[in-house]
């Protein structure tokens, strides 16, 4: 017994153990969020054998019971036996937590995943998972259930020994996750981003749950300058180049890409070992500063700037800019309090000076591309003169009377945020019944009028000389930017309330949109709703239902019966509710639905191209955009 089950073996069990008992320590949380990571964790092990050069294709697939099979086209995980452990190669993958060293020979390079796991962690949170190698001419394979082995190796037929690859399916174990559903639209987009970073790759994402599966190929040759076309496709770019510098120094890999639009705000994300860093660190610092320098100084050589002592901030030149970051590192050291920004020093010189070096080429022979980013920096920094001096305007106003509230605003009597809500409202009928409608103690309202300023396609001077923005600056308390302080925040619930119909929903994109601009932070922590008014009343021997859905009504019919007594109103607006309507369907906080704004910040690039794609001037974009996702709610209402 001692010679089959060796202290190695017992060592292995007790590592998966400590992964099936804190799954959060390794893959970040057992919510969707952690399910679809480790899909991630499989399909990073391919991308690492596609930049070692032995695979260019990638296929994923959800399979109808939820479990996911991954295949690629490299050399086929080792499948010889490893002096240390005494297992094959493919075994210790798959049990030894942490494995991905060296093994077998060349250098298994392990991406530099958020939380450092692989293929053993996701063996050990999957009821079942079956490995398939094809390699020398066999197949082989082997299973595993919760991490442990129920079939060895063995080899199960021969292949063409010029085709190799490893294939892996895994069922995610029920015991573990709160959440079992993968959800194709959250892989699609972390796939699409994996392919974008990967230059050449080709991925194929299938969904086979649906009758008609659906499937996506994502293959950029272009690489990461297709990803900044990608993100600028519903923007108007101001020159047709994606400026791209690429070198290598000190052991770090750097790939830049970008291009200017005619929008207002930054659009640049950047990557460390194909891992979004939303906090940035010293790649994204290296980056500003040689942009910074670079323009500055090819400004100042050719005459652009007109005092001798002007000079453009990096804000200024980083108006309208669309930028990815990549960088490759051997060890990766994450920082600060979510450990999501990065460390090492060495990133910020190479990235610094590659960047500079490249880009001061690149304008010198580029002159009418530099021209037009100079000149575009410039009116930056002419309104961002303007909106400050408004705002020092705005700023010592309030320093005068104290905290002047907005006048339309009808403020809450209780002074805790924790218990205030402010609903704003669309139209000033529906404000005015609001007022009357609220609960006077917890709930302000603040009535916007027509449709409010498009964020997306204003200057900070504009927007800041909005009276509905500056109304909502006011009322919320916090300040924006660099004044912006959430501990100020008067209410914990924005809530924002518009028809239910076309207009309706463009004015809470609109007003989303500047919240995701302006405040993000109060997407992020979780202080933005939606109220969802009814869209049918339905009345009936003197009773009254409230639909919020067409598939409510039918469900409330149903149990009624459908007969002639049967009154049915569509409510096409909040306006053609009472007072005592919209308490009751809308407002009350013991009955209405409040839908939860909120945002994962590995996709905030993905939540940049909606709002442009829905907000921005191309009509082409957003009819794509609209008809995919129209499809998409199709399929859910089935
Ligand atoms: F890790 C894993 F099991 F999750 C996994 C690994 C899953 C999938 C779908 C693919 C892979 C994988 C691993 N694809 N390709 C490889 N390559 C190797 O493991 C490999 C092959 C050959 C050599 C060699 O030196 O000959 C070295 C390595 C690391």
């Amino acid at each position: 017994m001692s010679t089959e089950y060796g202290a190695d073996q017992i060592q292995i069990l007790e590592g998966l153990e400590a992964v099936r008992k804190r799954p959060g320590m390794y893959i970040g949380s057992t919510s969707a969020r952690g399910l679809h990571h480790l899909v991630y964790e499989i399909v990073d092990n391919s991308i690492d054998e596609a930049l070692a050069g032995f695979c260019d294709s990638i296929f994923v697939t959800i399979n109808p019971d939820n479990s996911i099979t991954v295949v690629d086209n490299g050399r086929g995980i080792p499948v010889d036996i490893n002096h240390k452990a005494g297992l094959p190669a493919v075994e210790v993958v798959f049990t030894v937590l942490h494995a991905g060293g060296k093994f077998g020979g060349g250098g298994y390079k392990v991406s530099g995943g958020l939380h450092g796991v692989g293929a053993s962690v996701v063996n050990a949170l999957s009821v079942r998972l079956e490995v398939t190698i094809c390699r020398d001419g066999k197949i082989y394979r082997q299973r595993y259930a919760r991490g442990k082995v129920v079939e060895k190796l063995q080899v199960i037929g021969t292949c063409d020994p010029q085709q190799t690859g490893t294939t892996v399916t895994f069922l995610p174990d029920d015991e573990i996750f709160e959440e079992t559903v993968f959800d194709y639209n959250t892989l699609k987009q972390r796939l699409r981003e994996m392919a974008f970073l990967t230059r050449g790759i080709r991925i194929t994402l299938r969904d086979e749950r649906e009758e008609e599966p659906v499937e996506k190929v994502f293959h950029y040759e272009g690489g990461i300058k297709e990803f900044v076309t990608y993100l600028n496709r519903g923007k108007n770019a101001l020159y047709e180049d994606i400026i791209y510098c690429e070198g290598e120094r000190d052991g770090v890999y750097v790939e830049v890409a970008m291009q200017h639009n005619d929008a207002y705000n930054e659009g640049s994300y950047s990557f460390v070992n194909n891992i979004t860093t939303p906090e940035g660190g010293t790649h994204l610092t290296g980056f500003k500063n040689a942009l910074t320098k670079t323009f500055n100084d090819y400004a100042r050589t050719n005459k652009l700037l007109k005092d001798s002592d002007q000079n453009l901030s990096g804000d200024d030149i980083r108006e309208g800019l669309t930028a990815i970051i990549s960088i490759k590192i051997e060890e990766p050291q994450f920082e600060g309090q979510t450990k999501q920004k990065l460390g090492n020093s060495e990133a910020r010189g190479a990235v610094e000076s590659i960047v500079t070096d490249q880009l001061t080429i690149y304008l010198e022979q580029h002159p009418q591309v530099a021209k037009i980013i100079v000149e575009k920096s410039i009116m930056s920094q002419r309104a961002r003169e303007a909106a400050r001096k408004a705002r020092d305007l705005t700023r010592r106003k309030s320093a005068l009377d104290g905290l002047s509230l907005p006048g339309k605003l009808a403020d809450c009597s209780d002074k805790d945020p924790a218990n205030c809500e402010i609903y704003i409202v669309e139209g000033d009928s529906a404000g005015g019944s609001a007022k009357t409608a609220r609960s006077r103690a917890t709930q302000a309202i603040l009535p916007l009028r027509g449709k409010i300023l498009n964020v997306e396609k204003a200057r900070l001077d504009r927007i800041y000389g909005n009276a509905e923005i500056k109304a909502m600056i006011t009322a919320f308390g916090t300040g924006i930017h660099e004044d912006f302080d959430i501990t100020k925040l008067r209410y914990h619930k924005i809530i924002i309330m518009t028809d239910a119909d076309v207009d309706g929903a463009h004015i809470a994109t609109l007003l989303l949109t500047f919240l995701y601009r302006f405040m993000p932070e109060l997407i992020k922590q979780g202080y933005v709703y939606l109220a969802q008014p009814p869209l049918y009343k339905l009345e009936k021997n003197k009773k009254v239902w409230y639909a919020y859905s067409e598939q409510q009504l039918n469900q409330i019919l149903e149990e009624v019966g459908r007969d002639q007594n049967n009154k049915i109103q569509r409510y096409k607006g909040l306006g053609e509710m009472d007072a005592e309507q919209l308490w009751e369907t809308t407002m009350d906080p013991e009955k209405r639905i409040l839908k939860k704004v909120t945002m994962d910040e590995a996709q905030s690039s993905e939540i940049d191209v909606t709002f442009t794609t829905l907000m921005g001037d191309q009509v082409e974009p957003r009819r794509e955009f609209i008809e995919e996702n129209a499809r998409k709610v199709k399929n859910l209402d089935i």
